[in-house]
């Protein structure tokens, strides 16, 4: 499809806190509520909507919501503000200038992406070229106080209909919970993922979890070190999916080159926006590896971009993307993301995010806002 050309007039960055309805525990710490950047770009009478995918604290990465806010409003947006913008690509690369910070570039692409596609009435899936009308999806469930209360999550999760379970887990809450898990269900669609909690000296500990059929490990070891996934790979049967190590194609490409994942999860923030979200999809789709859509607990905006995402053709494994009520008890948009069938959700087929952003529970929700531009 053919990018109209855009004139970004005024940007709007604005904090929002969503609370969990149930709190989200991984190797890296306890998340009680969604605290987001949302940022509306806006132009030729029109607005688009991007959410920045960094957290309070730089934890999962060395983003956080107060770094994202200095480099949105001090280098980024005044970069893309009075410009026309003729391709897709040009966003990134009038951004390039600045080192880093995927997640705060991503949030103004996103929301110029949605800008562009509300001004073709098209949808944000037609825009990519997604083939897909609905995805499968999982469900990640996190770490809980007990065993038993981690066994009632994973049984919501199978009666709901999610068509895969993802467990995070942690030295210390691995091998008991998945066996546990597993025992429970047999058939399950069942993966694990430790957020880098572990290093290459628990090799022998983590081919013990070779035993419970799993899709996937992702991200066992340090966000740096494809050398020691690579050589853990060796050493256990389950295949191995990275999460924190892609940034980018570069990584991707060598990440499959020297065979230290055979799966690449994709998050358009943690890669610094859709084009390069694409670029990965496309390394790995040449490489013969499959990719799935990443999670970060998103606003239902965010979470309208995964799905546009997702439906590009090598997304072949059900993605981190559950319904709106899994995460929030009023989600921004309207109306909610729910599953479509059992284990999947339809792509919105309606302009931009094909979902109506619902502006009194944003204001509810805002901490701070800023406006820059005329
Ligand atoms: O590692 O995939 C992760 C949430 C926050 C930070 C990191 C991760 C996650 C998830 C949640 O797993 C996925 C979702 O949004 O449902
Ligand atoms: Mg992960």
């Amino acid at each position: 499809m053919n990018w109209p050309a855009i004139a970004v007039e005024r940007v709007e960055l604005r904090e929002v806190r969503l609370t969990l309805v149930h709190p989200f525990e991984t190797s890296f710490g306890r998340i009680e509520s969604r605290q987001a950047i949302l940022v509306t770009a806006a132009g030729d009478g029109l607005e688009g909507f991007g959410e920045c995918t960094a957290q309070p604290a730089p934890i999962y990465s060395y983003e956080s919501n107060s770094t994202a806010w200095h480099v949105l409003e001090e280098f980024l947006v005044p970069a893309l503000l009075g410009r026309t913008i003729r391709s897709p690509e040009e966003i990134g690369a009038r951004l390039a200038f600045v080192r880093g910070h995927p997640m705060a570039k991503s949030a103004i692409e996103a929301a110029i992406h949605d800008l562009a596609a509300r001004r073709l009435a098209v949808s944000l899936s037609a825009l990519l070229g997604g083939t897909r009308t609905q995805v499968p999806v999982g469900i990640s469930l996190g770490i809980e106080p007990t065993i038993e209360a981690l066994v009632a999550q994973v049984e919501r999760a199978v009666l709901r209909g999610y068509a895969r379970v993802k467990l995070k887990i942690k030295p210390g809450w691995d091998v008991e919970p998945l066996r546990v898990v597993r025992e429970a269900f047999p058939d399950l669609r069942l993966t694990a993922d430790a957020n880098a909690a572990y290093s290459l000296s628990d090799a022998e500990h983590l081919a013990r979890l070779d035993a419970f059929g799993l899709e996937m490990i992702e991200q066992p070891l340090d966000h740096e070190d494809l050398f020691d996934h690579a050589a853990l790979a060796e050493k256990i049967r389950t295949p191995l999916c990275l999460d924190e190590s892609i940034t980018g194609p570069e990584t991707a490409r060598h990440a499959l080159r020297l065979g230290a994942c055979r799966i690449i999860n994709i998050k358009m923030g943690r890669v610094g926006g859709l084009v390069r979200a694409r670029a990965v999809h496309d390394v790995a789709e040449s490489a013969g590896a499959p990719v799935w859509c990443g999670g970060m607990l998103e606003t239902g905006i965010g979470r309208c971009h995964n799905l546009a995402l997702a439906s590009l053709p090598n997304f072949r494994l059900p993605a981190d993307l559950s319904e709106s009520r899994r995460y929030f008890a009023e989600d921004i948009i309207h109306p909610p993301v729910t599953l479509s069938d059992p284990g999947m959700i339809g792509v919105p087929s309606g302009p931009g995010l094909g979902h109506a952003v619902l502006m009194d529970r944003v204001e509810k929700a805002t901490l701070r806002t800023a406006g820059i531009g005329p």
